[in-house]
């Protein structure tokens, strides 16, 4: 890049131009209470190119109508702030409302005063990240190109680290939320787990309580599932349970929800219709599971199941559990392959 050291220093930025040609003009506001100061500023400022960005200038004559501008107008790139205004620091007040009432964080603050030698205190400085400060004495048009120029190349930097501090954060959301999916489900069968489970009853109970809608839960459990792993191993074995889901997971609905709550065992919840409209699914899951044997080991694998239905009657899904494993008891007694209530 082309020495610039002698030169007017911000013209060197137009040797970067902008690839997509359209940018959005970068706001400057000058906060003085001298119309002179806003003129003669405004000259100078004129002629500062950044980046083939159009500048904006707004002049405000006091901290109030910055206030009120700040208000109507966001995203400044810049301020060049008096101090002694309507008061003696209406400035710094000025200054202290922009990063902790506003918290504009990226606008690049400059103080400016008539008081020759002014200097505020390093912590104010540090607090409120004010990047430069000068008399009006001292503040010469190419020191205020100067400042002007670093305060522009430092939002740059900061509106797109801000850029990329968002994109992150909603990236790392997105991935927590799968995170969290993740964990509630059975990684074999990518049914839910108990926990899962637990939440949902949880949620549907409370539903069905302010509905008078009755929830209806069936359990079931893949008859003789020892056999088939002792005959065909237990990769067989994880293929039926998958299989098992797949095929159950078709007769559901929407609404319904289907957990893994043991080895070969499993809860429907079906919310809406009652013992009889949960006994008819699990007639309908017990008739599909019949007709689908597994295909494994080059053979085909006969699998039924047997189902206990039960409705909720408690705050809680324990005792539901309980009744619908004494049915399911009672349809292994009664041969497998059915369903009880
Ligand atoms: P019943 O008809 O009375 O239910 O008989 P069953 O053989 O299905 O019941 P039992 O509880 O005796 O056997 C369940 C078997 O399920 C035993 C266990 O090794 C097997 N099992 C549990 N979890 C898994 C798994 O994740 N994969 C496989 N392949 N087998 C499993
Ligand atoms: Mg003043
Ligand atoms: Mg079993
Ligand atoms: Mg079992």
């Amino acid at each position: 890049s082309p020495d610039t050291s002698d030169s007017i220093p911000f013209l060197a930025e137009d040797a970067c131009p902008d690839p997509c040609g359209e940018l959005a003009p970068w706001k400057i506001l000058i906060v003085d209470d001298d119309p002179h100061v806003h003129a003669v500023t405004e000259l100078i400022l004129r002629h500062i190119s950044f980046r083939n960005r159009t500048l904006q200038i707004y002049n405000a004559e006091s901290a109030a109508a910055a206030r009120d501008l700040l208000q109507r107008e966001p995203d400044f790139a810049f301020a060049l702030i008096d101090v002694v205004m309507e008061t003696a620091d209406a400035g710094l007040e000025l200054v202290h409302h922009i990063r902790e009432e506003r918290k504009d964080r990226a606008i690049r603050l400059v103080l400016r005063t008539g008081q020759p030698g002014y200097a505020p205190e390093q912590d104010v400085v540090l607090a409120y990240e004010i990047d430069d400060y000068k008399s009006k004495t001292e503040l010469t048009a190419q020191k205020l190109f100067t400042s002007v120029v670093a305060c522009l190349r430092a939002y740059e930097l900061i509106t797109e680290i801000n850029a990329l501090n968002a994109e992150l954060e909603a990236r790392v959301a997105m991935r927590t939320a799968e995170l969290q999916k993740l964990a509630m489900l059975d990684p074999l069968t990518g049914a839910g787990n108990r926990r899962h489970l637990e939440e949902r009853a949880a949620a549907e109970i409370a539903d069905c309580q302010r509905t008078g809608r009755e929830l209806g839960v069936i359990m079931f459990d893949i008859d003789h599932f020892k056999h088939i792993n002792d005959t065909w191993g237990h990769a067989a074995g994880d293929l039926v349970l998958q299989k098992v889901v797949q095929t159950a997971a078709a007769q559901l609905r929407a609404t319904d929800f289907l957990a893994r709550i043991g080895g070969e065992e499993f809860v429907i919840l079906v919310p809406g219709d009652g013992l009889a409209g949960a006994v008819h699914i699990a007639e309908r899951i017990r008739a599909a599971l019949a007709g689908c044997p597994v295909c494994a080991q080059a053979a085909s694998i006969p699998v039924t199941s047997s189902f206990g239905v039960t409705v909720v009657t408690e705050t809680s899904l324990d005792g539901a559990l309980v009744r619908a494993d004494e049915a399911l008891y009672q349809a292994k007694h009664g041969g497998r392959n059915q369903v009880a209530a």
